[in-house]
């Protein structure tokens, strides 16, 4: 819902094209006036729609402003959806300054604010409130990942108006079958079908939104195992740098130490952690292992190092804990690291659970253990192509799914419908003016 829409009466006008001096400096014009200010300037009353022509313009003396390409283009059919007019001049300084000053001299004809094209759009339904925090996005974008991060989410406002129109079908379709219905369970059961298929679509969108939340804020990977198994050296191995103390006695690393690296242009927060064993009497060792075993909680990728010295039960019960402990939606690895030493590792169930091997004392050593990361970091974060809020979807995604429980018409209409007010949120959104100003005002002039 939009708070405080208003129609717009005032026509607009902006320098939509780059800095001058250019080749061409476009103006675009919308709003009710601009047919008749095409007419004035151009002093000829006939213009076909949509049909670029060649015109001289003139002032309110009659004297001759440039020469230009001018184009009419009728409402709502446009990207405000109002009548628009773009005009093509030269693209000099004075020439712009005298345009804007004819147009200016209009009545009810004013030059257009930060973001009002846009802005009219949203008002005139043209686009949706995600669309418009996509464009938001899009111009505030500095990676290439933003940037494609912005155009999925100015698509996923069109996802979420189709995916609107099916639940719209499916509604009018049970409204026909609780009036007439005498196949009723058979219509039902046709219903849920297409119900699963939404939900299907909802939730790869959810998981899409959540890869690209996880992009945003860069990935936690937790380097954990037996003392001396050899995590402190990979670490250094994958940061390329020499950041962690290594050494052949065990329980070397207490605190956990934490770098970034960059795996497949996404930044990973890369912590080494004190080595675990089941008992210790030394109580900084025992804090050690407590700090480690909090790592694991936020951790997005686990890599649990084993050698051929660790004890199979030791493993057994370190994995135990990762399961424990890790988020439902973590990777873990095992890594048998030290495999230059050609010894056998502890038989431990590595049901799937990705397994590499390591060699932590040479860079090639841990080619195998980065292209596994590589993976699992796409896995984590997949390109997405639509980008829609997954607060609002889950809401809409626990509806659907109540609703295919329903074996009533009426009360599966109602999950339906439900649903649906949670996916107009994202087409229309609930903004408030200021709401608006605020992502208005990061636009520039003529957007
Ligand atoms: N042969 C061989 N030795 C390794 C390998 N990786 C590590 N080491 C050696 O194993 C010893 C322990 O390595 P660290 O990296 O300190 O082990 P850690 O897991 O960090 O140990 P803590 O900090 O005590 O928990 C060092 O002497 C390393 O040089 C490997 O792949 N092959
Ligand atoms: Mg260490």
């Amino acid at each position: 819902m939009y708070i405080g829409a208003q129609k717009s009466m005032s026509t607009i006008f902006a320098l939509s094209s780059g800095t001058l001096p250019s080749a061409i400096a476009v103006f675009r014009v919308s709003g009710p006036q601009s047919l008749p200010i095409l007419r004035q300037l151009s002093r000829r009353k006939i213009w076909t729609p949509k049909m670029m022509e060649f015109t001289k313009l003139y002032d309110s003396q009659r004297k001759i402003i440039d020469e230009s390409m001018a184009v009419y283009f009728p409402g709502p059919k446009t990207f405000t959806g109002e009548d628009t007019t773009e005009f093509f001049l030269h693209g000099s300084q004075a020439v712009a300054q005298k345009f804007a000053t004819c147009l200016s001299e209009i009545e009810n004809v004013r030059e257009a604010k930060r973001g009002e094209f846009t802005r009219r759009a949203f008002h005139n339904g043209k686009m949706s409130i995600s669309e418009v925090r996509g464009l938001d996005r899009l111009i505030r974008s500095r990676t290439e990942k933003e940037r494609r991060a912005a155009f999925g989410q100015m698509r996923g406002g069109t996802r979420a108006v189709e995916i609107r129109k099916k639940l719209v079908e499916i509604l009018s379709k049970l409204f026909v079958i609780i009036d007439f219905g005498e196949h009723v369970a058979l219509e039902l059961s046709d219903a849920q079908k297409d119900v699963a298929e939404i939900l299907s679509e909802i939730n790869r969108l959810i998981l899409a939104w959540e890869g690209a939340e996880r992009a945003q804020r860069g990935l936690e990977i937790v380097l954990y195992g037996r003392p001396n198994s050899g995590k402190s050296s990979i670490l250094n191995q994958l940061a390329h740098d020499d950041v962690a103390i290594v050494s052949e006695i065990p329980g070397t690393t207490r605190d956990s130490l934490v770098t970034t690296i960059q795996i497949n242009g996404i930044r990973c927060r890369l912590t080494d952690t004190a080595g675990v064993r089941p008992h210790t009497n030394d109580v900084i060792e025992a804090e050690g292992i407590r700090r480690a075993q909090r790592r694991l909680e936020s951790a997005d990728v686990i890599c649990v190092v084993v050698d051929p010295e660790s004890r199979s039960d030791d493993v057994a019960k370190i994995l135990e804990d990762v399961e424990k402990l890790k988020n439902p939606e973590s990777k873990v690895l095992i890594v048998k690291n030290k495999a230059d030493l050609k010894l056998p590792y502890p038989e431990v169930s590595s049901s799937g659970i990705h397994v590499v091997s390591s060699h932590a004392t040479s860079s090639e050593g841990c080619q195998q253990l980065r292209e596994t990361l590589g993976s699992l970091v796409d896995q984590l974060c997949p390109e997405a192509n639509f980008l829609l809020d997954a607060e609002l979807l889950r809401k809409c995604s626990d509806e659907l799914t109540c609703s295919m429980l329903c074996q009533d018409a009426a009360i599966m209409c109602q999950h339906i419908e439900k649903g649906l007010e949670y996916i107009a949120e994202l087409t229309q959104g609930t903004v408030t003016e200021s709401v608006l100003d605020g992502i208005f005002s990061q636009f520039c002039i003529g957007k």
